[in-house]
């Protein structure tokens, strides 16, 4: 459980605030490191991106616009504007004119366009144009159920359907289990996680684990390690590192939340990993740890729900003092603890980019399990992100510099 952004870099934020002019302008300032936009990476995982984004405005509207291609499963303009948002949340400055793009990676024709008339106009008409959009509205509401993708989706919209309360009136619709309990449960799960119910769910998984195996290590890894504040689910990477080897902890750990009535669902993957097979060459695939997507019941007194009836006495039974929060569980060998973490760490973008860049720059093949050398033929072993990072040549960058 890391901390958020670090202090020093904001410091650096706040100087170029202060002085009302932008580091890609030359600065005299020895403190504010100078910008150079041919220097930007193509790459994010050579990129440091804080939660600190001066360029809201455009990478809101190049993240609409690569849902929307998203939705249409059109998957190169999808990654293009992925790309270019990811570019400019790591500007140290806001973009307040064409030049300040100047000579930066993954500005195409496209992008380009959407930032001049965000300069020109304040906002962007084609991607107003995608949050009006029938389609986009409709798959936007249904993908935003636990269990359903683009591809539910797409038959939704195929027969008709257009909102939720028509799916959820539709009774001929066969829904998955996933499908049910993500309508049932709908309030909860899009309301979003706080960094708080992050560090509560945190105890229970601590707890509940330790109590079958004391020395396993359990560490708080997606949004919320990055520094994030608020998540849609809480993402755990759970590990051995004593001798002693144990299938069944996770079985054991949702049987115990079952008995005490916490686990409102949970659907257990079971490890398909192979061991010495090459990584996987599938960009963005699913890794093979054992892995557990449930829902938690945390319970969390709200005294303000109380309501009085005629009587004027408290109305108990009408408040819910729970609520419902996803929560993934992966189990890892200790062998590939550092791997995992660094991929369940993210973002996408950045484990997208690192698999790239190893890819195409280095002839690797790195995946959530390991890191293949494909020139020497060996798997490259390590202990820590560190290491990774090192043996792809790349220089560290701190999971809250990873907001790609
Ligand atoms: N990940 C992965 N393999 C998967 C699924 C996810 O390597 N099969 C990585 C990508 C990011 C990270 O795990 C966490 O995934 P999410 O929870 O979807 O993303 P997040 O960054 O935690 O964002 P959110 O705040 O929305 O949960
Ligand atoms: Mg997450």
């Amino acid at each position: 459980m890391e901390a958020g952004r670090p202090v020093d870099s904001e410091m650096k934020y706040r100087l170029m605030e202060q002085q009302d002019q932008f580091p890609a302008l030359d600065t005299s300032e020895s403190e504010v490191p100078s910008f150079t936009a041919s220097k930007v990476s193509q790459y994010s995982c050579q990129r440091k991106t804080t939660l600190n984004n001066f360029n809201k405005k455009f990478t809101d509207a190049f993240e609409i616009m690569a849902e929307n291609y998203e939705f249409k499963e059109n998957e190169m303009f999808c990654l293009e504007f992925l790309r270019a948002a990811s570019v400019l949340k790591c500007l140290p400055f806001p973009v307040v004119r064409m030049k300040d793009i100047q000579g930066l990676p993954c500005m195409g024709d496209q992008v380009r366009d959407i930032v001049e008339e965000i300069i020109e106009e304040g906002e962007s008409s084609r991607a107003k144009d995608v949050l009006n959009d029938e389609r986009y509205k409709s798959f936007k509401q249904f993908t935003s159920v636990f269990g359903v993708g683009v591809k539910t989706s797409e038959k939704w919209y195929r027969m008709g359907l257009r909102t939720l309360e028509e799916v959820k009136a539709e009774k001929t619709l066969k829904l998955s289990k996933m499908q049910r309990v993500g309508l049932l449960y709908y309030e909860d799960l899009v309301s979003c996680v706080s960094k708080a119910e992050a560090d509560a769910v945190g105890l229970i998984v601590k707890n509940t684990v330790r109590t079958f195996l004391p020395d396993a290590l359990i560490t708080l890894t997606g949004g919320f390690r990055r520094g994030k504040k608020i998540g849609h689910d809480i993402d755990f990477l759970i590990t051995n590192p004593g001798p002693r080897e144990d299938d069944d902890l996770l079985h054991k750990v949702v049987d115990l939340w079952k008995k005490q009535g916490l686990l409102l669902y949970c659907d257990i993957i079971e490890s398909t990993f192979v061991k010495d097979q090459l990584p996987s060459r599938k960009v963005d695939a699913m890794d093979n740890f054992q892995k557990c997507f449930a829902i938690l019941k945390l319970y969390q007194p709200r005294v303000d729900n109380r309501s009085y009836n005629a009587s004027k006495e408290f109305d108990m039974a009408e408040v819910k003092d729970w609520k419902a929060i996803r929560v993934d569980l992966v189990i890892c060998p200790f062998e590939q603890y550092a791997y995992a973490l660094l991929g369940w760490t993210g973002s996408r973008q950045f484990g997208r980019d690192l698999r790239r860049f190893a890819n195409h720059e280095k002839k690797m093949i790195l995946d959530n399990h390991a890191l293949y050398d494909k020139r020497k033929r060996i798997f490259l072993k390590a202990g820590s992100e560190e290491e990774i990072f090192a043996h792809l040549g790349l220089d560290y960058v701190e999971p809250w510099e990873r907001n790609a």
